[in-house]
């Protein structure tokens, strides 16, 4: 059931693996996006809150169906990326400069050179651009999401260049020294065994090679039959024999495995940060509904000031209020069921206004105003300590929704106490103050 898995990945516990084959990987990963897109209970509020997610799974979903391998270019400013990209694709499509952040933004364009098709590059934006920070977000989302990682560099790691790769770990990457032109035979080997020292254990050497991908000009002398000799400038060809060897074989090998398992990755992860942006997105429009009722709770009393001991059982009135919290966590619960939620929870609060704690809150309610008791204050007092229970209540229900409509181990007595002694009481009550002379302002 696409719910359950949520709330389970959600809670920490990864889903079965799927078997390793990459038909298997990329069927897995198409259904579990399927069941995230189709799954009916997440409700309609929570959906549009969490649109854009919801477009990253439709994309994804499209990929997977037309079998498309995404080959991200990634690494520092002006390391090649685009050059890189441009070589393999055998003309200028990205544009290059010597000038550090000239992409952008994420581009892609399609490898036509690979006859089996679907295979597409992306260029990104470099990291490590002044004031670049929004721009290398958006490259590393691309790189995360990509099924290979090219990782351009263009001499020994830098810093940066370590905690990127780091952070790639696990994932597919070939790691291309670039502008190897730069460099005499000796210097490249001295490069290229620095690169393997430090990537030891999470990129194997073969998938380390050295290209040049746009060679820097070089002085021709030229001589002709009669020995005259003229200076021209010459641009020498790429050299990309080692990326494109490697890129052919990684695809043959593994390319159906390579999208199946980055979407079976971008499905896992994507169900945890859904379940989790689901929580928030429900406790922040569960924190809306609570207060709206609140206010008209706390209005009411005001307007129709009652006994406080009859206040609090009137809790047992906010039926609406736990029928619609029930909808926003996707059980949704019969009137007959919340009353009962509701009478569970206000003999819990009634059993603590025989302690103090009654008392504690109307004299906090009536501290809280200013000049004499007058009998609009006393009302608004005791509309604050409706807006209060009401808070109470909300919370309670919101509680026992949130774990699957259940007090968990503790019961309903030491869910309801704890939510009593951990809310905080003067600022709900000041708040409550605030909120309902706002409203009786134009009726005074
Ligand atoms: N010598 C030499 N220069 C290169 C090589 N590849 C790229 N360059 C030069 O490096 C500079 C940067 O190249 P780009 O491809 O724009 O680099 P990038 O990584 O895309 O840069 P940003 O988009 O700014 O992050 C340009 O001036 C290129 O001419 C190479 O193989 N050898
Ligand atoms: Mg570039």
């Amino acid at each position: 059931m696409p719910w359950k898995s949520i709330e389970r990945i959600g809670s920490g516990q990864k889903p079965t693996p799927p078997p390793a084959d990459g038909a298997g990987h990329l069927h897995l990963a198409q259904e579990s996006l399927r069941n995230l897109l189709e799954d009916d209970r997440v409700p309609q509020e929570v959906r549009a809150a969490l649109s854009e997610d919801y477009q990253q799974v439709e994309a994804m979903l499209e990929k997977l169906e037309h079998g498309h391998i995404h080959i991200a270019a990634f690494g520092r400013v002006s390391v090649g990326k685009s050059a890189t990209l441009n070589a393999l694709l055998g003309k200028p499509h990205f544009s290059t400069s010597p000038l550090h952040g000239e992409t952008k933004t994420a581009q892609m364009s399609r490898w036509e050179a690979y006859e089996q098709g679907g295979v597409f590059f992306i260029d990104t934006p470099g990291l490590n651009e002044v004031a670049g920070e929004e721009r290398e977000r958006l490259a590393r989302e691309v790189a995360a999401r990509a099924d290979l990682v090219l990782f351009i560099v263009d001499g020994d790691l830098t810093e940066t260049e370590i905690r990127a790769l780091r952070a790639l770990m696990g994932r597919p990457v070939i790691l291309v020294f670039n502008k190897i032109d730069r460099y005499t035979q000796e210097e490249r080997a001295q490069v290229l065994a620095a690169l393997q020292r430090h990537t030891r254990g999470f990129i194997d050497p073969e998938n380390i090679v050295c290209i040049s991908a746009m060679p820097a000009e070089q002085l021709v002398i030229l001589v002709d039959a009669q020995g005259n000799e003229t200076e021209t400038l010459r641009q020498p060809p790429p050299d990309l024999a080692q990326l494109r060897e490697r890129l052919w074989t990684v695809l043959e090998s593994e390319g159906k495995t390579l999208a199946a398992l980055n979407a079976s990755l971008f499905a896992s992860d994507l169900t945890d940060r859904l379940g989790q942006r689901i929580l928030q997105v429900r406790r922040q429009l569960g924190a809306q509904i609570i207060r709206n009722y609140c206010i008209g709770k706390g209005v009411a009393v005001a307007l129709n000031p009652i006994p406080i001991v009859d206040l609090l059982a009137a809790a047992t009135a906010d039926v609406s209020l736990v029928v619609h919290l029930s909808k926003l966590y996707g059980l949704p619960i019969s009137n007959a069921e919340a009353g009962a939620l509701l009478r569970t929870i206000a003999k819990q609060m009634l059993l603590f206004i025989g302690t103090v704690w009654g008392v504690n809150v109307l004299s906090a309610a009536l501290k809280l105003g200013t000049g004499g008791l007058s009998t609009l204050l006393t009302a608004s007092a005791q509309g604050a300590v409706a807006y209060y229970a009401t808070a109470v209540v909300g919370q309670a229900a919101e509680t026992y929704l949130a774990q699957g409509k259940s007090w968990g181990e503790l019961g309903p007595k030491q869910v309801i106490r704890g939510i009593l002694e951990g809310i905080d009481r003067d600022s709900i009550l000041a708040q409550a103050r605030n909120d309902i002379s706002e409203r009786l302002k134009p009726l005074a």
